[in-house]
């Protein structure tokens, strides 16, 4: 099926796991693919995300690929929840196992996709101006890759150094004896606060909103812990394959509001003693009811009120919007770190910052002189990296027309577009995505488009669209799913809060991996419900 150098089967945008992935599946199946990475390397968000105290929040055991059973047991992890370094070292591994990079073109960016309805296939425009077509035009984006940088008045005046932490330089960073500045305090920014804290001379640590989060608990893994999961490779995979978030934790039957005081303060206990995200899952009702959130809440709070020493200190900590509307976070010494005498902590929500200045950051109280700034300030997530990209479908309409500039953002089950034959995205918008264990739901979709991609073939069919009605009643689903919890009431980067005049709309299908993998095969069970596919104009062969 290999064609002329500049005309694939399918270009795949991102290098990350969702286009590694992509590429080994549809290479496999034979299918002649190219990869479009603007990075120098493999690894998407892990290549991006280098800030200091970077690591992920699900367990390592589970945040890798399960497609292949060698792959799980060659590789091991080294700890419970695995750092920035060792997840890139993995995916390079995975890149050199499957030998990927010779169909990976790097540093180079995917500007234009258009469609062309004669032609039937993706006319992609790249930055160094070169145009590759393809039948197929697949994201692999990721959902927070494109960075947010607010929009201060007078960054450009700063006599020191700047960075964000989603755009972090290769090199080490030396934050010895400087005085570093730090705004946002969101997953990145609460990782990156207590390693900073402890190399800089003096961290301020500018706050909007603060934030609940519970301790991570990390440590190196038990080799006989490690020794078991890869002899049980196959029922993990199955679990992590039918849960509701992507790995084996039992889902909660219990409501936070049946049990006694005592109960739900030893179950709470528990969770924060053992690490991670046990609270967020110790009861089903925790993001649906405001009663059985306030108790987690509270919780929390408590918590923050016991480790921080200073009282005031501990009270511009304490968050008080519904726990898990907003990205739970796991740390290592967080609240820990406002007992640092190098460690003050600046609240911008009752004065906010005004502008960067030559020496600092400057808020409505005070001005703060700096040597280094660090934006921990989000990403556009969901739509922001697909839109980065003008996507135009038939009749030239672009994506970011369709979706009305955001306020109408919507898919059919995340992966596909009415308007946009043979275009798909990987974790996109209104499929579980971020509310789940990310590698487990790339699969899933990287296999149904896959398997998608070859029933076509396989039936002599050269376009598959999503259809009208289908996909307003799949968006209609999420948003009602969405509406029956907590996510809605709150600003958060998920409902696009985070950037100035973006469209609030909740873009996460939250049914659950397992339900959503249902959903997703009985339609293709069923001759893919919902779209319309056209035959090829040429006989079978
Ligand atoms: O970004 P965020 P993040 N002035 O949007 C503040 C994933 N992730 O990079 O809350 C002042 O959560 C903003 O304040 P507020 C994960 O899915 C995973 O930390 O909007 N402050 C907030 O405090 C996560 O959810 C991992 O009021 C401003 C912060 O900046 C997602 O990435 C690790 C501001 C942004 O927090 C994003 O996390 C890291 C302004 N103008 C990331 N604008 C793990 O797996 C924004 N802020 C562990």
């Amino acid at each position: 099926m290999t064609n002329k150098l500049n005309n694939f089967d399918a270009v795949v945008v991102g290098a990350g796991f969702s286009g590694l992935y992509m590429l080994y599946r549809l290479r496999e199946a034979g299918f002649s693919t190219r990869v479009f990475e603007a990075g120098e390397g493999v690894g998407g968000t892990w290549y991006w995300n280098r800030y200091p105290g970077a690591r992920c929040d699900s367990e390592s055991i589970y945040y890798n690929y399960t497609f292949s059973e060698e792959l799980y047991k060659e590789w091991t992890w080294s700890s419970r929840y695995p750092e920035q370094p060792e997840i890139l070292k993995y995916l390079n591994f995975v890149a050199d196992k499957f030998k990927l990079r010779p169909d990976i073109q790097f540093k180079t960016r995917i500007t234009e996709a258009h469609y062309d309805e004669d032609q039937n296939n993706w006319r992609i425009q790249l930055d160094d101006r070169a145009t590759v077509t393809a039948k197929y035009f697949i994201t692999g984006v990721g959902c927070l890759s494109a960075a947010n940088l607010p929009n201060f008045k007078g960054l450009e005046n700063f006599k020191g150094k700047w960075y964000h932490t989603g755009h972090w330089p290769h090199e080490k960073v030396d934050f010895t004896g400087k005085r570093v500045g730090i705004i946002g305090t969101g997953s990145s920014g609460v990782q990156a606060i207590p390693v900073i804290a402890d190399e800089a001379g003096e961290l301020t640590v500018f706050q909007r909103t603060p934030q609940y989060s519970a301790p991570a608990r990390n440590h190196p893994y038990d080799p006989e812990y490690i020794r078991q999961s890869k002899e049980n490779f196959k029922e993990i995979k199955k679990q992590m394959r039918e849960s509701q978030g992507g790995q084996p934790v039992p889902t909660p039957t219990k409501s936070a509001l049946e049990v006694s005081k005592e109960e739900r303060e030893q179950v709470y206990n528990d969770a924060w003693e053992n690490g991670g995200l046990g609270i967020f899952s110790s009861y089903y009702d925790i993001t649906i009811d405001e009663a059985a959130n306030e108790t987690a809440a509270e919780f929390i709070r408590s918590k923050i009120c016991e480790i921080v020493k200073n009282p005031e200190m501990a009270q511009k900590l304490l968050p008080s919007y519904y726990y898990g509307t907003k990205r739970p976070i796991i740390d290592t010494n967080y609240y820990e770190t406002f007992n640092r005498d190098n460690v003050s902590l600046v609240d911008v929500k009752s004065s906010p910052i005004v502008e960067i200045t030559q020496k600092g950051i400057k808020t409505t109280e005070a001005e703060y002189e700096l040597d280094a700034i660090v934006f921990a300030t989000g990403f556009d997530g969901m739509t922001g990296p697909l839109l980065k990209m003008d996507i135009r479908g038939k009749d030239g309409v672009s994506l970011k027309e369709k979706w009305m500039g955001g306020s109408q953002t919507r898919t059919y089950l995340g992966v596909a577009n009415s308007g946009f034959p043979n275009f798909f995205m990987i974790t996109g918008p209104e499929s579980p995505s971020v509310l789940s264990n990310m590698p487990v739901s790339i699969e899933q979709h990287v296999e149904w488009i896959g398997d998608c991609i070859e029933y076509l073939r396989e039936n002599g069919m050269e376009t598959i669209e999503a259809n009208v009605d289908a996909e307003e009643a799949w968006s209609q689903h999420c948003r009602e799913v969405a509406e029956a919890t907590l996510f809605t009431k709150t600003d958060s980067w998920y409902m696009g809060a985070n950037i100035p005049g973006k469209p609030r709309r909740f873009l996460i299908y939250l049914g659950g991996v397992g339900a959503y993998r249902q959903k997703c095969d009985e339609i293709a069970a069923n001759g893919y419900e919902g779209f319309t596919l056209k035959f090829s104009k040429k006989p079978v062969s």
